[in-house]
């Protein structure tokens, strides 16, 4: 099966790509549709058709290509022999024409579109700028102010958006994509319309003041913090108004090839194809049947179990949200017509939107509703014995075949399962708080989770627009678990000489969406206080880990919600600011532990936090916790506020170096103790191949 097929149908040249699954450029496409586009110069065609089969036009350059030597033809060579035909080219699009495939049709002389098709320059998404032309074309077709939006969202729009922006030329009214754009191929010609080149337009400059993009670099500095795609997209629009398109061309060039060579590029084309291995069981069969998902239930109507709620609703399954009383659930019920009726007040949903969904969600106080349900999900008070009342309670109701599932954050998913009599229908689906926001699923397999729960667990994740990863049973499963260990090391480093802000600040100057000290004051210190208290010393373990925090309680401060916790709290702006007093518990805690504070460097604390997830995460590798290294960086990055364009955790690792990442442990073995800094053996193992393919 060839890549691209030509074929003269009456007297149109018919360029047909078939590259499954998304028709990507790859060398063997970029080839075929040279050479095609060189045939139909010569032979009896009037014009030339380019389409694809399967379910979307070309969506993009082939990523996986990136890594390796470019092969000739390269993209913008394409895109000039399309552009230079003597023959009218016309592209029709469907499903979602995207970055390299987009720019295939913005080189096209005209373009259509089904009505569902999308299209979109979500380069940016992968730490890149659109490299083929996108940059220099689109804003000559749609203006600056709109190709940039496209560029630097890196969302899809719709055709019909695209037709108003003058990206796409026509949107077809019927659903036969050939047979339609046969028929606008035909009303070209016959209307006399001839090859158009893009490049030969002038980008539309009267609404740009002098400042217009220095003032947009400004606005999204903030946000682009620490990246560098961004801003080039900005220098090669701006290119694309003040050079020959030739110049603007070559302006591109350079940035993209800037971009595609920094590690920023390589860590986002990581976690791209990361996040999709993520959702895929190596020890489950690829054929285990799925159980049909019709109708779900959740247990406890506060944040968590609103959000997840919200997740099946927003997908159109209906939910039945129980609680203990009617107080509690009319609670929650008005919480859940809160959180919709803000999303259409910002604009985010419509009113028929969120009324559709909030008529999907049912609430009750009795657990004989859930009778019916495929798959419940309990969101109640981090006990294991509370969790075990409600595993029996819902052994006994629901139906043979019904998924029992656990949101639990750290507790034994084994334990909770032998509270009932199918311990094979139990999972934890470990959801992120806000659970309707936040990308990140945990699906925890436990000892006897039957595989086709597992199997449906994985296609529901899809079904509700999350990121699934799967974890084996442990204290935390993967991220709670690295995330411990990442907060113990923060206090130390407080005890030993460092402060809030200056811990915060190091990691948010690194990437991190929030330091952990202010994270730490938005969920408020009383909770893993009162998880605390329930634990003996020996279980709570180095009292390094958590003094502080006690005397921080205890001291009545507990976060945002007394307006002091690490920092203080202004109670009308919430602004934060470094508060004397918490130095001084900070020493009078050091003191009591015998810790001589001295300074500490933002590039040691960042050191020692990150070599910390780093070593854990081995741990929980070596532990057959997750699957593949790159499972736990899709966790961090996408539970935890890492930043993608870092990669998370282990592809930091890889990019230090394993041999030198084993070496800072090993030093801080020595200078900080072995009881934090043993090595993982699993990292010993694999530095120690580094080494030696590194030497040979
Ligand atoms: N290259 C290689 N493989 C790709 C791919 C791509 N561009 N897009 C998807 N795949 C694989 C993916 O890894 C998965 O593989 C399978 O296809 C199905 O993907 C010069 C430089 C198109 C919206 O960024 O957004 O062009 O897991 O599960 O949910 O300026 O794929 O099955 O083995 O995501 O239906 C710009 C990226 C590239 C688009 C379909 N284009 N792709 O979503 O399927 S850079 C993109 C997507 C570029 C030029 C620049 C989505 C999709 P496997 P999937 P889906």
């Amino acid at each position: 099966m060839s890549a691209v097929t030509y074929e003269l149908l009456e007297d149109i040249g018919i360029i047909t790509v078939n590259n499954p699954p998304v028709n990507a450029l790859s060398h063997a496409v970029r080839d075929g549709l040279q050479k095609a586009v060189q045939t139909a110069q010569t032979d009896d065609s009037k014009a030339i058709l380019i389409l694809c089969e399967g379910k979307t036009f070309i969506a993009g350059a082939d990523i996986s290509e990136f890594g390796q030597p470019p092969k000739a033809p390269l993209l913008p060579d394409v895109m000039t022999t399309i552009e230079q035909s003597q023959k009218p080219v016309v592209a029709a699009l469907h499903g979602t024409a995207l970055g390299g495939g987009f720019e295939i049709a913005l080189s096209c002389h005209y373009r259509c579109a089904v009505p569902s098709a999308k299209v979109g320059l979500p380069e940016i998404k992968l730490g890149l700028l659109p490299g083929a032309g996108g940059t220099q074309r689109a804003p000559r077709l749609a203006g600056v102010k709109n190709a940039l939006d496209l560029m630097i969202s890196g969302n899809p729009i719709g055709a019909n958006t695209a037709k108003d922006y003058g990206l796409i030329d026509h949107v077809l009214d019927a659903a036969d994509l050939k047979q339609s754009a046969l028929s606008y191929v035909k009303e070209l010609l016959a209307n006399g319309k001839g090859p158009r080149m893009t490049s030969a337009l002038t980008v539309e400059t009267s609404d740009l003041e002098d400042t217009f993009f220095d003032d947009y670099k400004k606005s999204i500095a903030k946000k682009t913090k620490n990246q560098i795609a961004h801003n080039h997209i900005v220098d090669c629009i701006e290119a694309s108004i003040k050079l020959p398109f030739e110049d603007g061309m070559k302006k591109e060039r350079a940035c993209f090839l800037e971009c595609r060579t920094s590690s920023q590029s390589k860590a986002l084309r990581h976690i791209f194809f990361a996040e999709r291995q993520a959702r895929k069981v190596e020890a489950i069969p690829k054929e285990t049947p799925i159980r049909d998902i019709q109708r779900v239930g959740v247990i406890g109507g506060g944040l968590m179990g609103c959000g997840i709620a919200m997740n099946f609703a927003n997908a159109g399954i209906p939910v039945t949200l129980l609680e203990i009383n009617q107080d509690a659930l009319d609670k929650g019920l008005k919480g859940l017509e809160k959180i919709y009726q803000g999303a259409v007040k910002k604009g985010k949903s419509t009113q028929e939107a969120a009324d559709k969904c909030l008529s999907l969600i049912t609430g009750t106080t009795h657990y004989d509703d859930f009778s019916d349900v495929d798959l419940v999900i309990e969101a109640v008070f981090e006990s294991m014995d509370v969790k075990k009342q409600v595993f029996g309670k819902l052994d006994e109701v629901c139906k043979d075949g019904a998924i029992l599932a656990s949101n639990t954050s750290y507790l034994d998913i084994n334990e909770i399962a032998q509270a009932t009599k199918r311990p094979q229908d139990v999972i934890g689906l470990h959801f992120f708080s806000p659970a309707h926001i936040m990308k990140l699923l945990e699906i925890v397999q436990a000892d006897k989770t039957a595989d086709d729960v597992v199997a449906t667990s994985m296609k529901m994740a899809a079904q509700i627009k999350k990121n699934p990863v799967l974890a084996k049973v442990c204290y935390g499963f993967i991220g709670n678990r690295m995330l411990r260990q990442y907060l113990r090391e923060v206090q130390i480093c407080l005890l030993e000489g460092a402060l809030p802000q200056q811990i915060d600040k190091a990691m948010m100057d690194w990437g991190m969406a929030m330091g952990p000290l202010m994270v730490a004051d938005m969920a408020g210190l009383d909770i893993s206080y009162k998880a605390r208290q329930e634990l003996t010393l020996e279980q709570k373990g180095d009292p390094r880990s958590y003094r502080i925090a006690d005397v921080l309680v205890e001291a009545g401060r507990l976060g945002q919600k007394t307006n002091a916790g690490y920092y203080a709290y202004d109670p009308e702006t919430r602004q934060r600011t470094e508060d004397p007093a918490v130095v001084e518990i900070i020493e009078r805690v050091a003191a009591d532990l015998n810790v001589k504070r001295a300074p500490l460097s933002d590039d040691e604390i960042r050191t020692r936090l990150l070599l910390t997830l780093i070593n854990e995460g081995y741990k929980i590798l070596e532990e057959g916790i997750a699957q593949r290294a790159s499972d736990i960086d899709v966790v961090y990055c996408f539970g935890y506020g890492f930043p993608s364009y870092r990669g998370g955790p282990m592809f930091q690792a890889e990019e230090m170096g394993l041999d030198k990442v084993l070496d800072q442990i090993n030093a801080y073995k020595e200078t900080l103790g072995a009881q934090y800094w043993t090595a993982s053996s699993l990292l010993e193992d694999l530095a120690a191949k580094a080494k030696e393919q590194g030497a040979a």
